[in-house]
């Protein structure tokens, strides 16, 4: 008995072993081929953070980097989470070539999709909650090491 469970985990830890490297090499092989890149972006805020106190906006967006590579397509579903009656947000590039404004009400959302054909950091912010409210889009390079 004591043979067979030996044997069965000697099988199972060599699959293991024979498994992982090849994950490895397909996880580089993808970081550096154009890919479809989708990402959901949501107006947020800093919990028990007082304005009046602190003399800036408490809304910041859900993530502060976006990065991807360059030739991806890239796709930022942006979401106003407010309730009815409350601010209205936008998500901004000024940048070229990914220049972009969407203005977005409580409650919806837009969405805005480009290639990445330049490589760089290219700020973000909502136009309606600065200093708090931005972020940065990282395309790096596809090149191969
Ligand atoms: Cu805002």
């Amino acid at each position: 008995m004591i043979i067979v469970c030996a044997a069965i985990i000697v099988a199972a830890i060599s699959s293991l072993v024979m498994i992982l490297p090849s994950k490895q090499n397909q996880e580089e092989t993808y970081s550096i081929h154009p890919q479809k890149k989708e990402f959901w972006l949501f107006s947020s805020a800093i919990p028990e953070f007082n304005e009046t106190k602190m003399g800036m906006s408490h809304d910041v967006f859900s993530q502060s980097t976006i990065t991807v590579n360059k030739g991806d397509n890239v796709i930022i579903h942006f979401f106003n989470t407010e309730p009815a009656g409350g601010d209205t947000h936008s998500f901004t590039i000024y940048d070229k070539p990914y220049d972009a404004n969407v203005v977005v009400k409580p409650g919806e959302n837009e969405t805005v999709s480009f290639n990445a054909t330049k490589i760089g950091v290219f700020p973000y912010e909502c136009t309606f909650h600065q200093p708090t409210m931005r972020g940065q889009l990282i395309v790096l390079t596809s090149d191969e090491p």
